[in-house]
């Protein structure tokens, strides 16, 4: 190849580019057309090595033809590039345009359902008094659930408690008194504990029953505790979850497992009816005993309340069987 050739081919290279040029429609065309100039076995790259085959007199000054031509052709590329990227920008921010005057698309948000609120609110109420949550299993033997609570096999109190039995000594737990063991065998005194969780009992259902419902149990075991301290955490509880509007008062009740033990009722300041919310009293010596503690030595109370009570009591729902028929109607109210 001379001199005169190479120069008469860069020229129809650079004609090529602006024939094309003109006609190029997307970035990836303008990438086409590059690789055919100026890829690996592009025309550009191509007459690069044909330099070789001139004398060296004429190497230079085709050299600088062949540089002149690719510096023309890549700031021209580039040129191209910026302008078809920026078309294609406005295109697709055409296509894509919102219309914000359009109604926006309800989602409903989940909740919690309300027996999970009140659980949580009594939870938080009892933390910040210094209770630990402790759990345990929905499945028990008749030992926790009434043996260890001083509840003998032919004790009436068993009436009170109608169970699901699933075997011989084992059935679905009647209350949470009996976690109220479970703990003690496993920890030493000071104790002091809520158990939050879910009871069964062959109740009939009812605008007060359910044969499943939820309880909170509470312990607290040390030196020293009296009916004077159980008086004043149930006030304290009875004062963050009713509110200041809400008196309270004890009546003798019985329980096997506690002695004295006790019903606590509320009423609205200025209103007759009383309500009542759990069942409470002092740790009886025998149950202490039983788990190996010395009643010489520790004394405690507890209470169980019902969780679907306090939530009935605090939103004025009349039937507990709406907590069951998951209505949502019923339920968004919370
Ligand atoms: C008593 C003294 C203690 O030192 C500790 C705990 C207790 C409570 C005892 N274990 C107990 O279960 N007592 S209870 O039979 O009166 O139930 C307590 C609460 O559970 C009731 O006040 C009621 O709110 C709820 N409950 C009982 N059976 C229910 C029910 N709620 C809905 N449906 C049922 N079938």
């Amino acid at each position: 190849m001379t001199l005169a050739e190479l120069a008469r081919a860069a020229e129809g290279i650079w004609a090529q580019w602006a024939e094309a040029a003109r006609n190029l429609q997307s970035l990836e065309e303008l990438e086409a057309l590059r690789v055919q100039i100026l890829g690996r076995k592009g025309r550009l790259t191509q007459l690069f090595s044909a330099l070789r085959e001139l004398p060296p007199s004429e190497k230079a000054e085709a050299g600088r033809i062949l540089n002149t031509l690719k510096e023309r052709i890549e700031a021209a590329l580039a040129e191209k590039k910026e302008a078809l990227a920026q078309r294609e920008r406005l295109e697709r921010l055409a296509r894509e345009r919102y219309d914000l005057s359009l109604p926006g698309k309800w989602r409903p948000l989940g909740k919690l359902h309300p027996l999970t609120q009140v659980r949580l609110e009594i939870e938080e109420i009892f933390l910040r008094l210094g209770f630990d949550v402790a759990t345990g299993p929905e499945i028990e033997t008749e030992y926790y659930n009434f043996e260890a609570l001083n509840i003998g096999p032919d004790h009436p109190a068993r009436d009170e408690w109608d169970s699901f039995y699933l075997g011989e000594g084992v059935l679905l737990r009647t209350h949470t008194s009996p976690v109220q063991i479970r703990v003690m065998k496993e920890r030493k005194p000071p104790v002091r504990i809520i158990c939050p969780g879910r009871c069964f009992r062959r109740d009939n259902p009812d605008a007060t029953h359910s044969p499943v419902f939820h309880q909170v149990e509470l312990l607290w075991v040390e030196k020293g505790l009296t009916f004077a301290h159980l008086k004043w955490v149930i006030g304290e509880f009875v004062r963050a979850f009713f509110g200041p509007n809400y008196e309270m008062r004890f009546s003798a009740d019985f329980f096997p497992f506690t002695e004295p033990s006790a019903q606590v009722h509320i009423r609205k300041k200025g209103t007759e009816k009383w309500l009542e919310i759990m069942g409470a009293g002092m740790v009886h010596p025998r149950v202490l005993e039983e788990v190996g503690y010395d009643p010489e030595e520790v004394t405690g109370f507890a209470f169980g309340l019902g969780i679907e009570r306090m939530a009935m009591l605090r939103y004025g729902i009349e039937d507990i069987r709406l907590f069951w028929q998951n209505d949502l109607r019923f339920l968004s109210q919370f």
